[in-house]
């Protein structure tokens, strides 16, 4: 820990922030949280978790009674500001930078001069250095010297954030290699991997470039999914045997690409370089396009199937074993499903909720079901999520029913 910093402030506690700070925290630093929700903010210092991510609590519970983790509404003043706000897109695809906008705005406020202020949010190339002008046009009096502004993207895993936080090597960009100095002293409080320090426009783009390079490979095996289909051959045993070369490593093929990261970070790259993303811009698009041939798929079914057919879809969350429901293929898959066959019966098997979303629960042709009645009654089942509750089901259960897995996993 640098010898000037004795409190940090972490700027949005969602998926990111609130392990961050709950991790700082539980390793000595005295750690402000900010939230904007009121509600989040008063679990928080109860020591409760707003959302499902193995391990938080323990960790949230003891900072909270420790004294070393408090959350508040209002930006606080602190040595160092670590800002993990949303950037989603816009309509057009472009990123928005209001929740970067307000952070900035909020931290300007309080600088007395010799703050930290880092960037954690997914940003496009170039937000950094956005941030840094925002909180300088704010504060005349202050000047570029007078504060260390570095971006160190998150890479964490949903699902396995709390070891992933302290074991993954970070990438720290900073706007002049001071601050990227004193970033990585504050992470050193917690973080055991490997420090790679740059400027803060190769860090932007070196987080939307994993998660691209991840887009890329993932469509690559869509794509393999519906030439295979086409030509009667088995995708899964395909890229199985290709991948037995040394040198390739063809990812899997599934209903589209979901989650709040992979979906949207290569969009960011698209924007920023809308001439020459060609390549990133196709994968994403041939992603985008794998529900549709999905549902192409279970139509043709159902045509089979005859008027006021049963159709199991296993699966509403956008990756296994996970609760979220964001972004998620499976999920667009079943509304519009729920719209486009209104004669048929949709039963919604996801055993990581409790009731339908929203989005579904207008539906009077949609129920959730557990797994046994919908194998029971299906005519159609149709995998989305490879889920373990699905993969350790003996195929003969499916031995009735017209069955379209998309995750290859009943091979
Ligand atoms: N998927 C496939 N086929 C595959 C792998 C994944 O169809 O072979 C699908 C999943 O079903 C899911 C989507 O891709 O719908 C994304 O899942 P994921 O597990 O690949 O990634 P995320 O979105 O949960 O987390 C990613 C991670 N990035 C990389 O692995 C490069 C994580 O390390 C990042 O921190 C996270 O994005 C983020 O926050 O950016």
């Amino acid at each position: 820990m640098p010898r000037n910093i004795s409190r940090v402030a972490v700027i949005g506690l969602g998926y990111i922030g609130l392990p961050t700070a709950a991790i700082l925290a539980d390793h000595g630093v005295t750690t402000i949280g900010m939230d904007v929700s009121e509600r989040n903010v008063a679990a928080i210092n109860r020591g409760e978790v707003p959302f499902v991510e193995p391990g938080l609590r323990e960790v949230l519970q003891r900072a909270v009674i420790s004294g070393t983790l408090s959350a508040t509404t209002q930006t606080p003043e602190a040595d160092a500001y670590i800002v993990a706000v949303p950037t989603p897109f816009t309509e057009t695809h472009s990123a928005d930078l209001s929740y970067i906008e307000a952070a900035a705005d909020g931290i300007a406020a309080k600088l007395t001069g010799g703050e930290l202020i880092i960037l954690e949010s997914t940003s496009p190339p170039g937000a950094t250095e956005h941030l840094a002008q925002r909180i300088l046009s704010a504060r005349p009096d202050l000047s570029t010297a007078d504060i260390l502004v570095a971006h160190c993207p998150e890479r964490v895993l949903p699902g396995k954030i709390m070891e992933e936080m302290i074991t993954n090597d970070r990438i720290i960009g900073g706007l002049t290699p001071e601050a990227a100095e004193a970033a990585r002293d504050l992470y050193a409080a917690f973080c055991k991997g490997e420090f790679l320090l740059t400027d803060a426009r190769t860090a932007e783009m070196a987080k939307l470039t994993e998660n691209s390079f991840r887009d890329v490979n993932i469509a690559f095996a869509n794509e393999l999914s519906v030439i295979s289909h086409k030509l009667g051959i088995d995708v899964w045993e395909l890229i199985e045997l290709a991948n037995h070369h040394p040198r390739v490593n063809i990812l899997q093929p599934g209903p589209g690409v979901g989650g709040h990261c992979i979906a949207v970070d290569p969009w960011f790259i698209v924007d920023a370089a809308p001439q020459d993303a060609n390549l990133i811009r196709t994968a994403r698009q041939t992603n985008d396009a794998k529900p549709e041939w999905v549902l192409g798929r279970i139509e043709q079914a159902l045509e089979s199937a005859g008027t006021g057919a049963t159709v199991a879809l296993l699966g509403l969350a956008f990756k296994a074993n996970i609760d979220d429901l964001r972004e998620s293929p499976s999920l667009h898959i079943a509304e519009q499903l729920a719209q486009r066959a209104p004669d048929a019966q949709l039963l919604a098997v996801e055993p990581h909720i409790e009731a339908l979303p929203a989005s579904l629960a207008g539906f009077g042709n949609v129920e959730l079901s557990g797994l046994d009645e919908a194998l029971e009654r299906a005519d159609v089942v149709v995998l989305l999520v490879d889920h373990q509750v699905f993969k350790e089901l003996p195929v003969s259960r499916l031995a009735d029913a017209t069955v379209i897995d998309t995750r290859g996993i009943w091979r």
